[in-house]
């Protein structure tokens, strides 16, 4: 298993981004630190320079394994599930247009808070559907790709749509497209599965992606989530894929930054 660190192109309101500010400065952090990759958060790949960020992360050693979108939903208020039909092309769009960085790069597009959340007077089973109509549309542009994505579990304070693990198998078998899959954020997962360790094993064949927060949001070490047992499952489970750090830069962004890859390549390396 690799380890990333997840890094916003631009500035955004989530908190759980370690690193803020000058991107080329935290992408030669986050290599001095010993990661093997960095997460790319982008809000909306019209708004960089593809050729740029690739040179850039190319020219630290550093492989992309992941891009997350949630900043559409953060910033630009788009929903896949919203009432609005144009809301919703609009947010398929924005996830379509992720798809040739992904390629480039050979990421798995992440779909976290850009599924959206049920507004008043819409029902949960009406979200579903528009999420699933979406997915659909997603799913088969990228597969000729070549292209991944992974569908995050988020906690109920973040989403009503796909809270456990359970529910996103569900979606997936719904689905029925082999390049859409699950992440598997360990903060969420602290909140709504009754074990972790039957999570993993329960979702081994469909895990595309795994982050990785304490049970406070704070880097792997700082809370009382057993990572030992986080890893020692997934090499059971015979999970070959990334850890990316999503969490909140406290103390301070570096000292955590510093403090998640020691912590884990304590337990990697024992
Ligand atoms: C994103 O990966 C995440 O974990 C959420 O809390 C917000 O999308
Ligand atoms: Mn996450």
């Amino acid at each position: 298993m690799k380890l990333s660190l997840v890094l916003s192109t631009h500035p955004a309101q989530f908190e759980a981004v370690a690193l803020k500010g000058d991107f080329d400065a935290n992408v030669g952090k986050i290599a001095r630190w010993g990661y093997d990759g960095v997460e790319l958060a982008i809000r909306d790949p019209a708004l960089i320079d593809a050729e740029q960020l690739v040179q850039s992360v190319e020219a630290q050693g550093l492989e992309v394994p992941a891009i997350g979108t949630g900043q559409a939903w953060g910033e630009d208020h788009l929903s896949l599930t919203s009432p609005d039909a144009e809301v919703r092309a609009a947010a398929i769009a924005r996830l379509r247009s992720h798809i040739p960085l992904a390629a480039r790069l050979d990421a798995v597009i992440i779909i976290g808070l850009l599924r959206g959340i049920t507004p008043a007077g819409q029902t949960t089973t009406r979200s579903m559907d528009y999420f699933a109509d979406a997915m659909q549309v997603c799913g088969e542009a990228a597969a000729s790709e070549g292209v991944r994505f992974a569908i995050e579990p988020l906690n109920r304070y973040e989403t009503d749509l796909i809270r456990s693990a359970e529910e996103g198998m569900a979606f997936l078998e719904r689905l029925g497209l082999d390049n859409v899959g699950l992440l598997l954020d360990t903060f969420h997962m602290n909140i709504e599965e009754p074990s972790l360790t039957a999570c993993f094993q329960a979702c081994a064949a469909r895990t595309f992606h795994v982050h990785l927060a304490d049970s406070n949001r704070w880097y792997p070490g700082a809370g009382h989530l057993d990572f030992g047992e986080v890893v020692a499952t997934l090499r059971e489970c015979g999970y070959a894929g990334w850890l990316s750090g999503e969490f909140m830069p406290l103390p301070d962004a570096d000292t955590a930054g510093r403090r998640a890859i020691a912590h884990m390549h304590s337990i990697l390396r024992a």
